[in-house]
C-alpha cells in the first residue's frame, strides 16, 4: 500500500502589511506544529502558502504611499517571508499570486468556467468615485440605511437591521476612500453560480464532518450559510491592478481576489514541482481524490474555505478535466488578541512578528502562542504570559530537567548514558509514562487538538522532574551507584523523548537537544523506547532558555501604554459584537458569603424559570440581605469560571460610585426575570 499523501496549506496573507502575532496564531503556527509532526511520523507531506498580492487595500495602500501597488507587494513580501522563515515556518513553498503561473492557473479556471457556459454575466449598477476614477468596492461605500436609517450601511446591506437593497436606495453614500458622494454606474460581471451548488455543498460539509469531524465554530458557520441559502457570487471587479479577465469583452476588469487567491495554493503547489525539478509533481497531491487536505485558516476566512473554493472544485470537477481533492477539512481558528484588544496597525497596538523576533528567539514564542492557541474561542497575548511561559515552563521545568541531567551525566558518568539495567517500581512507572507519549500527543495533534498536545508534552518533562528529584541521584551517587545510573539513564531517554516531541513546537531547541545527545530525530513511532545505548557519548550541555527579566517585560509594557492616545480612546464594534453579549434579567433568590473572603457574594438566581449561581464581587458593597429580591442584569452566557473554587455562572452588572462602592444595575418589577436587555 503506498503511503497517503498529505497537503496542507495556511491561507495566503496578503503582501500589505507585516504579519503580526495574532496571524500566527490563527493559520500559521498550527498548521507548521501539525505539519513537523506529520513529517516525523514518515507521512508524505507537502507545506504550501504564498503572498496574496492582489485586492483593493493594495491598490489603497499604493495610492495612498503614490507608488505602484508592485512596491508595496514587493515589499511586504520580501518581509513577511523573511519573518516566517525567522519564527520556524518549515513551508516546502511560499509563492506570489503575482508570477505568471498563477495568472495562468487563474485564468485556466476562468476560462474553463466560462467555455462550459457556467458563468453568468449580469448588468448592475454600482457606485463611482469620480475623484480616485474608480468603482467602489461594498466595502468602501458607506451610506444611511434607507430601511432602519443606520448611519454605517453598507452599499447594497445594513448589518444593523439585515436588510438588503438595491445600491441606488443607500441615502447619502460616501466613499470611504476620498469622502466624496460617489455616482451609480452601470457596469456588468461574471457571476458564479454558488447558488446552484448549494445541496452539493451541504453534502460535502456533512460528510466531511461524519469523516473527518469538523470543528464546531466550523460547521456552525456553514449551516448558518446555508441557512441564509447561497447566492450567486460576482468573480469580476472594475479595477487595473489583478488578474486582467481573459475575455475581449471585459477590457478594464479583474478576476475578483477571491475567486483566484485559492487557487494561489494550487499555483504555489506547481510552482514547488518546477523548483524540484518535477513539474508534474503538483498533480500527484491535487489531482488525487485520496489526498488528505487540509486547510489551516483563521475564522474571517471560513467561507471562502469551506464554500467558494470547494464550489469552485466541483464546477471544475464536473468538467472533461482531471480532477482535483477538496479540503477533507478547515481546521479555523479563533483570533488571538492583544493584551485584551484587538491588534492594530493603525492604532499601533500590537507587536509584528520581525519585531519580536528582533527581541526574543522564536522558541519561547511558538510555545506561548501554541499554548494558548484560539481553538475554540479569542485568546490574548499577555507580557507577562510570555514571560511566564519562558521562565517558569521552557526554563525551570523543562531546560532544568536538562540542564540537571547533563551536568550529573557528565560530573558523575564520564558524559555517557549510564547503564539503566536495574530498575525499581518508580523507574518502570517512568519509562511507562514515556512510552505512552507519543500515541497520548498523536491522537490530540490529529484532532487539531494542538494547545492540548503542546501543554500535554510539558507535563512530561514535569513529571520527569519529579522522578529526578523522587530518585535523588545525588544520595544514590554514593549509596547505591547503580541505581543512580539507572536514573540517569532514564532521564536522558526523557530528554531524547521530549526534543522529539517537542520538536513540532520548539524546532531551534530541539535541534539543540538532538546535539547535545549526539542523536538524530528518530521517528516519531518509535520515539519513547529507549533509544539511547549505554555508553552512548554525550556533547558539552548549553543553555537552552534564559530568562526574560522584568525590566524587559515592563519596557514593552510601557511602550504600548505610551502610544498615542487615540489607542486608549474607546474601540467601535458592530452591533453584531455587541449582540454576542447575552444580558438579561434575573431575580436574586439566595444569597451568602463566600468562606474566607470578604469580597464575593454567592447568589443563587432565576433567569426565567432557569436557576444558578453566580459568585459576585460585591460583599463589600451589600449584605446578603440586602440584595435578595433583587432584580439585576446579568450576562448570561459568560463562560464559567471558579472564584475561590466556586462555580460562577454568570456575571452581574455594576458600576462603581464616587464613594467606589458598587451599584448594581436594577429593573422594576415591570420587566419579567428571563427578559434580553439590550
Ligand atoms: N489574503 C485574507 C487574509 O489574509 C486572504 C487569505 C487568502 S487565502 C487564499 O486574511
Ligand atoms: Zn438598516
Amino acid at each position: 500500500m503506498s503511503k497517503q499523501k498529505i497537503l496542507v496549506t495556511s491561507a495566503l496573507p496578503y503582501a500589505n502589511g507585516p504579519i503580526h502575532l495574532g496571524h500566527l496564531s490563527g493559520a500559521y503556527l498550527p498548521a507548521d506544529i501539525y505539519v513537523r509532526y506529520k513529517r516525523l511520523k514518515g507521512d508524505d507531506i507537502i507545506y504550501i502558502c504564498g503572498s496574496d498580492e492582489h485586492g483593493v487595500p493594495i491598490t489603497i495602500t499604493a495610492d495612498k504611499e503614490d507608488v505602484n501597488p508592485q512596491v508595496i507587494i514587493d515589499r511586504y513580501h520580501e518581509i513577511n517571508k523573511k519573518a516566517f522563515e525567522r519564527f520556524g515556518m518549515s513551508f516546502d513553498n511560499y509563492s506570489r499570486t503575482s508570477l505568471p503561473i498563477h495568472h495562468e492557473t487563474a485564468k485556466d479556471f476562468f476560462l474553463e468556467f466560462y467555455n462550459r457556459g457556467i458563468l453568468i454575466e449580469k448588468k448592475t449598477n454600482q457606485f463611482y468615485d469620480e475623484k480616485a476614477k474608480m468603482f467602489l468596492p461594498d466595502r468602501y461605500v458607506e451610506g444611511t440605511c434607507p430601511k432602519c436609517g443606520y448611519e454605517e450601511a453598507r452599499s447594497d446591506e445594513c448589518e444593523n437591521c439585515g436588510s438588503l437593497y438595491d445600491p441606488s436606495e443607500l441615502k447619502n453614500p460616501k466613499s470611504k476612500i476620498t469622502g466624496e458622494t460617489p455616482s451609480l454606474r452601470e457596469t456588468s460581471h461574471f457571476y458564479f453560480p454558488i447558488g446552484k451548488y448549494q445541496p452539493a455543498l451541504e453534502n460535502y460539509v456533512e460528510e466531511m464532518n461524519k469523516k473527518y469531524g469538523w470543528k464546531d465554530n466550523v460547521l456552525q458557520y456553514c449551516r448558518g450559510w446555508f441557512k441564509e441559502g447561497l447566492k450567486d457570487r460576482a468573480i469580476t471587479r472594475d479595477l487595473d491592478w489583478g488578474i486582467k479577465v481573459p475575455v475581449d469583452s471585459s477590457p478594464g476588469k479583474v478576476i475578483y481576489v477571491w475567486f483566484e487567491a485559492v487557487l494561489g495554493y494550487i499555483s504555489s503547489t506547481k510552482e514547488y514541482s518546477q523548483k524540484k525539478g518535477e513539474p508534474d509533481l503538483w498533480k500527484r497531491y491535487w489531482q488525487d481524490l485520496e489526498t488528505k487536505y487540509v486547510a489551516f485558516i483563521g475564522k474571517d476566512n471560513i467561507v471562502f474555505h469551506t464554500i467558494i473554493f470547494p464550489a469552485i472544485l466541483m464546477a471544475w470537477n464536473e468538467g472533461e478535466k482531471e480532477q482535483y481533492c477538496l479540503p477533507q477539512n478547515v481546521p479555523a481558528n479563533e483570533f488571538l488578541n492583544f493584551e485584551g484588544k484587538k491588534f492594530s496597525k493603525s492604532r499601533n497596538w500590537g507587536i509584528d512578528v520581525t519585531d519580536f523576533l528582533n527581541l526574543f528567539p522564536a522558541d519561547p514564542l511558538r510555545y506561548t502562542l501554541a499554548a494558548n492557541l484560539p481553538e475554540t474561542r479569542d485568546t490574548d497575548f499577555y507580557w507577562k504570559e510570555f514571560q511566564a511561559r519562558n521562565n517558569n515552563e521552557l526554563a525551570d521545568i523543562f531546560g532544568n530537567l536538562i540542564n540537571r541531567t547533563f551536568t550529573f551525566v557528565h560530573k558523575h558518568f564520564e558524559g555517557k548514558v549510564p547503564s539503566g539495567g536495574k530498575t525499581e517500581k518508580i523507574d518502570d512507572e517512568m519509562l511507562k509514562l514515556i512510552s505512552e507519549y507519543p500515541s497520548r500527543i498523536s491522537s490530540l495533534f490529529e484532532n487539531y487538538r494542538i494547545k492540548e498536545g503542546v501543554l500535554e508534552i510539558m507535563n512530561l518533562a514535569r513529571a520527569g522532574n519529579k522522578y529526578f528529584n523522587d530518585s535523588e541521584p545525588w544520595k544514590t551517587i554514593r549509596s547505591d551507584k547503580e541505581k543512580c545510573a539507572t536514573t540517569l539513564n532514564i532521564c536522558l531517554q526523557a530528554i531524547y523523548s521530549l526534543a522529539e516531541l517537542f520538536y513540532p513546537v520548539i524546532p531551534f531547541s530541539s535541534e539543540k537537544i538532538f546535539m547535545m545527545l549526539n542523536a538524530k530525530p528518530i521517528s516519531w513511532n518509535e520515539c519513547g523506547k529507549n533509544n539511547l545505548a549505554e555508553g552512548h557519548k554525550l556533547n558539552p550541555a548549553e543553555i537552552l532558555f534564559s530568562k526574560i527579566e522584568d525590566e524587559i517585560i515592563k519596557t514593552q509594557m510601557e511602550k504600548l501604554q505610551s502610544e498615542p492616545a487615540s489607542v486608549k480612546t474607546e474601540e467601535k464594534i458592530s452591533y453584531e459584537d455587541f449582540m454576542k453579549t447575552h444580558l438579561k434579567v434575573a431575580e436574586v433568590i439566595e444569597a451568602g458569603k463566600v468562606e474566607k473572603s470578604e469580597k464575593l457574594l454567592k447568589l443563587k438566581v432565576k433567569i426565567g424559570t432557569e436557576e444558578r449561581h453566580v459568585i459576585a464581587g460585591i460583599a463589600k458593597s451589600y449584605s446578603p440581605e440586602e440584595i435578595i429580591g433583587k432584580r439585576v442584569v446579568i450576562v448570561a452566557n459568560l463562560q464559567p469560571a471558579k472564584l475561590m473554587g466556586q462555580v460562577s455562572e454568570g456575571m452581574i452588572l455594576a458600576a462603581e460610585n464616587k464613594e467606589g462602592k458598587l451599584e448594581i444595575l436594577t429593573v422594576s418589577e415591570l420587566v419579567g426575570s428571563g427578559t434580553r436587555v439590550k
